[in-house]
């Protein structure tokens, strides 16, 4: 396969709800959209999930931006591609900025399963029909509204809530969450919003029989989470500090995390992200996908990633109706009972809706070979 055009999209939509972490809110998302084609015409499409602000990881759209336009599309230029695994080899020459590797890659893995007229889900091995999915809920004003979101929720069917947790909202806001829905498989996300200053009220958390505390401590650190998951019954997910394979190893070597969630962006594409998932399994460490409040395209990806057998816990990719008015691929990914049906379709699974796709597009650069 060689690619022969890249159009590098940037789109702005609206989401339905604010979405607030211990970091900050957002409502509008800026996101890139990447496509492909190959030199019999199939295409391929990748999201990148870098926000606009810095503030989950050190990228933004425009960074992202800057790396697939000016490095990461001219590393591809002449190149015939075997399989999609190469991409990642060929990307090594560039350091981290791995959601900007994602994306393109992600384009390539589509691309490619088309051509081979497979699904995505096959083109990585996955075998899952179905896969469970939970809910990620942000900081609410106040307990009244966050109540209503959780009871909404499992109304819907979620099969897990988690709740975004940060410095003076937290062990009171847990209590009366487990005061009103004492059984529920809850789980709680920092965004890194603690130090080992807070031990004390970290070992307070193993009251509320958390399935998980995602990313307590420091985006870059395993050590410190290594010497609390000492310190707490609680499982520790590590999200923020996981960023290849290798980190995966130390960590789960250092005791740092009991579980991880894997973000194909943060961590730097599907292959990277199927090699994280099979370190783990190989560990004995289960994991889940997480999720960057993606619109279709990434969304479409997370589900053929969820395939893979070590997916063991329900991930945070919702149906595009908790995030978008109208999301943009057809049919959109909604949710039944908690499960959302693994497409047929080859490739990701999904058609782009190019109206959509056009109508929120604020910038567009076509790169031709
Ligand atoms: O830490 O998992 C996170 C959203 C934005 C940035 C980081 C995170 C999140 C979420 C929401 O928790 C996941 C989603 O619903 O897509
Ligand atoms: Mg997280």
């Amino acid at each position: 396969m060689i690619i022969r055009d890249v159009i590098i999209r940037k789109l702005e939509m609206t989401m339905k709800n604010p979405f607030s972490t211990s970091f900050g809110t957002m409502q509008t998302r800026q996101f890139l959209v990447i496509e492909v084609v190959d030199e019999k015409g199939n295409k391929g499409y990748g999201e990148g999930v870098a926000f606009s602000i810095p503030w989950y990881t050190e990228e933004t759209t425009e960074t992202s931006l800057h790396m697939i336009q000016d490095f990461l599309v001219p590393l591809l230029k002449g190149k015939t591609i075997q399989h999609p695994d190469e991409v990642n080899e060929i990307f090594k020459s560039i350091r981290k900025n791995n959601m900007a590797k994602a994306a393109v890659e992600c384009a390539v893995w589509d691309c490619w399963a088309k051509r081979q007229g497979i699904t995505l889900t096959e083109a990585i091995g996955g075998k899952k029909e179905k896969i469970d999915v939970g809910i990620s809920i942000g900081l609410q004003t106040d307990f009244e509204a966050l109540g209503e979101r959780i009871e909404q929720s499992l109304e819907s069917g979620f099969k897990r809530i988690k709740v975004k947790i940060k410095p003076g909202s937290d062990l009171k806001l847990l209590s009366e969450i487990r005061e009103r829905f004492p059984e529920v498989p809850l789980m709680a996300d920092a965004n890194s919003a603690y130090t080992l200053d807070d031990l004390e009220l970290l070992k307070q958390l193993d009251q509320f029989n958390l399935t998980m505390i995602e990313q307590p401590l420091a985006t870059d650190d395993i050590v410190d989470h290594a010497t609390l998951q000492q310190q707490i019954q609680t499982p520790i997910c590590l999200d923020e500090s996981i960023l290849s394979a290798e980190d995966a190893r130390k960590a789960i070597q250092l005791g740092s995390c009991r579980v991880i969630n894997i973000k194909i962006g943060r961590v730097g594409g599907m292959t990277e992200a199927k090699r994280i998932h099979d370190v783990c399994q190989e560990a004995g460490i289960p994991v889940w996908c997480g999720g960057m409040l993606e619109a279709g395209i990434g969304r479409a990806h997370n589900i053929a990633l969820t395939t893979l057998s070590n997916f063991t816990f329900p991930g945070d990719t919702a149906g595009s109706a908790s995030y978008w008015e109208r999301d943009i691929i057809t049919p959109e990914v909604t949710v039944e009972d908690g499960t959302i049906t693994v497409s047929e379709i080859n490739g990701m699974g999904y058609e782009v809706d190019m109206n959509e796709i056009e109508r929120h597009t604020i910038q567009r650069i076509d790169i031709h070979f």
